[in-house]
């Protein structure tokens, strides 16, 4: 399994323009059954559950990080 994201942040949240928001899109790929739901599901919900179907096609997660007082970050898991 290979997960691949994009996490570069450039810090140039200011109190003027109030807290920025960044979003990131993380692809979750690999072999089936290796465990991409169960680890987004843990991440995302803070659970595990033996019991996961088979994905058929994509599904998605969201996690809202507070990274700072000024900096919000969204997280799409596909
Ligand atoms: N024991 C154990 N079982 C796990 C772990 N991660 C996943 N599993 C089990 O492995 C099975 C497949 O997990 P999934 O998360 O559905 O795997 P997936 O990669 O999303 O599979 P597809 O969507 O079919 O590609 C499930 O029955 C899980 O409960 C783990 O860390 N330990
Ligand atoms: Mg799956």
């Amino acid at each position: 399994m290979a997960a691949a994201s994009g996490l570069e942040l450039d810090a140039t949240a200011n109190a003027t323009n109030g807290p920025t928001e960044h979003l990131y899109k993380v692809l979750v790929i690999g072999e089936f059954g290796v465990g991409k739901t169960s680890l987004i599901r843990r991440y995302t919900e803070g659970y595990f559950s033996p019991n996961y179907k088979l994905t058929i096609g994509v599904d998605f997660a969201l996690k809202s990080l507070e990274w700072d007082n000024n900096t919000k970050i969204n997280l799409q898991l596909w």
